[in-house]
């Protein structure tokens, strides 16, 4: 890509997050998404940390005052002045179930994949390389909000971490952030339509040409029978554990945690702030239990259905959990990206770029146009490159990097990608995507 081309790409990546802004809220995108999300706000963060140092830190403070005083970081803070996004405040009601949820501003009552910790150390590294007294203005910033996240990961440790496997528990698709993904078949197979669910309308197909992209009607119903299931016990923990129809351990949610535990114990080491020995607990412990869903042969992982002490499906992206993670010893960490960028994943011929979908083309539950069930997601590529990266493996960083920029260069930024044809599906000009391109440029 040459020099012009990359420079508009990141002017035009730049023009999407400041357009899809309002106030210090980053939204995922105007029409299907007009709140702000958890793991999105992580992302984007990042991002913004290499131009805006103020317009990150003002974004992880507006997603924060949705923190609850558990601790959790809600997977939806919203903004009371949009509409069109359902469930909707209302229909989560989360203030009036739950003492420990805030009421202004309101919320969703699950949470998503702790990436933010990241979007920290991105802040304090970019200001490094800035003007003189940035780092101090970051490091001031970033040390009065390490509570929040201290308290978020505190959160998740004391009440989302099994302690059979070690994995990270989720009670909703939507918790992974890959809401239908083949990985939850099994387990919303298993969840009842609650017998007193109230009508409701979906707002998403409004935004979306084709629905087929997006997830089914019956989907939808179970995935609004669970949020009865959250209001009957009060959006309360301990009894979701016993209750809850959908409860099942998250091998990538647990990686992103190991990852993120990582960033926050040694931001704790550089700032001189006491926890960093709690914090790699965490981490480690997170790690260990990815590795040990690891196939011996592959590396794979799968999630666990804790319910029914069962293995859930493979042959999805969250199998490269194990890299995300970290720590993997040298013929492993060979193994599984040869796997990435292999047949079976980012190398498979039919694919328009090679970089990896979000289910195998080789699974019987690959469908190109659905939503998590085969197009690509930038953002997760970015993870991996990512993770890549952090292991040394550059060239395999690298390969994955410039076939994603290729794949965007003069195209919009699409929430996902039809793998075999290349084209941009879901919402255009997301978020996310724009963050990944403009990280990836600005470095
Ligand atoms: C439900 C915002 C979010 C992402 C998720 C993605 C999608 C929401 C939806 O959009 O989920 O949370 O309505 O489909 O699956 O990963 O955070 O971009």
């Amino acid at each position: 890509m040459s020099g012009a081309t990359s420079a508009t790409l990141a002017a035009r990546a730049g023009l999407v997050l400041g357009r899809n802004s309002h106030g210090a809220m980053v939204k995922p995108a105007r029409g299907l998404y007009p709140h702000q999300w958890s793991w999105d706000t992580g992302f984007i963060a990042v991002a913004l940390a290499r131009v805006d140092t103020a317009m990150a830190e003002g974004s992880l403070e507006s997603l924060f005052r949705g923190q609850w005083r558990t601790g959790m970081v809600p997977h939806i803070v919203f903004d009371p002045a949009a509409e069109g996004y359902f469930p909707d405040p209302e229909r989560w009601a989360c203030a009036l179930h739950s003492s420990d949820a805030p009421s202004d501003p309101p919320t969703s009552g699950i949470c998503q994949p702790p990436i933010h910790a990241v979007a920290l150390t991105a802040i304090l590294d970019s200001a490094a390389d800035g003007a003189s007294g940035a780092v101090d203005a970051a490091r001031e910033w970033v040390t009065g909000f390490y509570p929040k996240v201290l308290a978020w990961h505190r959160f998740l440790a004391r009440e989302r971490v099994d302690p059979g496997s070690g994995l990270l528990r989720i009670f909703h698709g939507w918790e992974s952030g890959m809401d239908n993904s083949p990985r939850w078949d099994a387990a919303y197979a298993e969840v009842p339509v609650h017998a007193a669910l109230p009508p409701y309308q979906r707002r998403d197909l409004v935004h979306v040409a084709e629905p087929s992209e997006r997830p089914s009607d019956a989907e939808y119903d179970k995935y609004l029978s669970l949020l009865e299931e959250f209001k009957e016990v009060g959006y309360d923990q301990a009894a979701l554990v016993e209750r809850c129809s959908f409860n099942v351990g998250d091998v990538f949610s647990t990686a992103i945690f190991a990852l993120a535990n990582d960033h926050l114990a040694e931001l704790a080491r550089r700032l001189g702030l006491p926890d960093a020995g709690e914090l790699a607990g965490y981490g480690d412990a997170a790690r260990e239990a990815v590795q040990r869903r690891m196939a011996p042969d592959t590396g794979a992982t799968v999630d666990l259905d804790l319910r029914r002490g069962a293995d859930l499906a493979g042959g999805t992206i969250a199998e490269f959990s194990a890299l995300l993670a970290g720590g993997l010893p040298a013929r492993l960490q060979r193994g599984l990206t040869a796997r990435l960028l292999g047949p079976e994943w980012a190398g498979h011929p039919a694919l328009r770029w090679p970089v990896p979908p979000s289910t195998s083309p080789l699974s019987a539950a690959f469908r190109s146009r659905s939503y998590w069930r085969g197009p690509v997601w930038p953002v997760m590529t970015w993870l991996l490159a990512s993770a890549l990266d952090r292991a040394g493996d550059e060239d395999a960083a690298g390969t994955l990097r410039r076939a994603t920029l290729a794949q965007l260069g003069d195209r919009s930024f699409g929430e996902y990608y039809e793998p075999l044809t290349g084209e941009p599906l879901g919402s255009r000009d997301h978020s996310w995507t724009a963050a990944v391109v403009l990280d990836w440029l600005c470095r």
